[in-house]
């Protein structure tokens, strides 16, 4: 009888011990279930290529604004159709200062791409006969061909289609990479741009909940390195192939000589500010194809902020200052809780005010002094 009650005990689960580590094993698995797959990065494996997949077109719209997408996909994983039209264009990045940027679609940065985890993303990539460079695409988000590098390199008049699995969520870099110095020379000259990859069931706050934005913004900083006559005047740069040749010895000091955001100095200042409501939840996606920064909203923070940008991971929260390493991307979600013009900005403060890396959003609605109150107006000392 002794020995039958013995045996017994542990299996009832009467053991205040045993229980407890049920208790906790049932609440790490609810945990890992919450924040998303219980099936590790490296287990994941694939199938099929998805040719079977129902297709859609995405149209592609310059940032700072995205296209149009769902925050949660519906029904299963489909093929996205996007095309890119390499243009290289004279354009100027600050008043008298101009450069022949090398671009996706027109604009610097290029496009955001908006697909879902699980998505193909299929891409034309065309090169113009009016171009005079050779140029590919190299997506941080597809995995192998040097992110698709190898398989995208096409002449001026040509232009190629492939289509890669979306299998990592997060936002990502994308630019052109066609071989030696011309690889870091095309992306300061303006070839790059991100995508976003989203989880198939939308974003989760810092406790594992569904949590969604009312606006996206694509902000990207760029280093431009203009190359100086003797005098140490920018030269006016004839044609494509001269700023390539002369380009060389400029990136070469390691020096920009402008850093702004998207593409120009005050490209997202005054008139051409970023707009936003109080209470409006804002996902600010900001990419630096090639050089370390660090972000800052002034008045203002990451209410989450997802560490290199990547979704799977559970976000930081209360960020005042976010980091985005050169060749990624970083996505920042903030509540707007009072009116007013905010600065977005690089806070190496003199990158933002001397050289241009400097945006901002001006902000409508009522003052709430619960926050912020004004007790006296600036005034002779007393
Ligand atoms: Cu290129």
């Amino acid at each position: 009888m002794m020995k039958k009650d013995a045996v017994k005990k542990p299996v009832t689960g009467t053991n205040p011990l045993l229980q407890s580590f049920m208790v906790i094993t049932l609440v790490v698995l609810f945990a890992a279930c919450k924040q998303g797959s219980s099936t590790s990065v490296i287990s994941q494996t694939f199938e099929g290529n998805g040719d079977d997949l129902e297709r859609v077109t995405q149209e592609m719209v310059a940032p700072p604004l995205l296209p149009k997408h769902q925050q949660v996909a519906a029904g299963g994983p489909k093929i996205v159709e996007v095309t890119l039209v390499i243009a290289e264009k004279k354009i100027e990045i600050a008043p008298g200062d101009s450069i022949w940027a090398m671009t996706f679609n027109g604009s610097v940065p290029g496009p955001m791409i908006v697909v879902h985890q699980d998505d193909f993303v299929e891409l034309t990539l065309k090169n113009p006969a009016t171009n005079t460079q050779i140029h590919n695409i190299d997506f941080h988000a597809a995995t192998g061909k040097m992110g698709g590098g190898d398989i995208s390199t096409i002449n001026p008049g040509q232009q190629v289609k492939f289509r890669f699995r979306a299998t990592r969520t997060g936002v990502f870099v994308y630019h052109c990479a066609p071989g030696g110095m011309m690889v870091p020379m095309h992306v300061v000259s303006g070839m790059n741009g991100a995508i976003m990859v989203l989880p198939r069931e939308g974003l989760k706050d810092e406790k594992g909940n569904p949590v969604t934005y009312d606006k996206a913004y694509y902000i990207a900083e760029q280093d431009y390195y203009l190359p100086k006559d003797a005098d140490g005047k920018f030269k006016n740069i004839a044609t494509p192939q001269q700023s390539m040749q002369e380009m060389e010895t400029a990136i070469k000091t390691l020096t920009p000589t402008h850093i702004v955001f998207n593409g120009r100095k005050g490209a997202l200042i005054g008139k051409n500010a970023l707009t936003a409501k109080v209470g409006e939840k804002v996902l600010f996606i900001t990419s630096q194809a090639n050089r370390d920064t660090r972000i800052h909203l002034i008045g203002g923070h990451a209410d989450l902020y997802w560490p290199g940008g990547k979704f799977n991971n559970q976000p930081y929260t209360d960020l005042e200052t976010w980091s985005i390493p050169g060749g990624s991307a970083a996505a920042a979600l903030y509540k707007f809780r009072e009116p007013g013009t905010y600065v977005y900005l690089n806070h190496n403060l003199i990158e933002a005010f001397a050289f241009g890396a400097i945006a901002q959003i001006k902000v409508e609605g009522e003052w709430d002094n619960s926050l912020m109150k004004q007790i006296e107006k600036p005034g002779a000392i007393k």
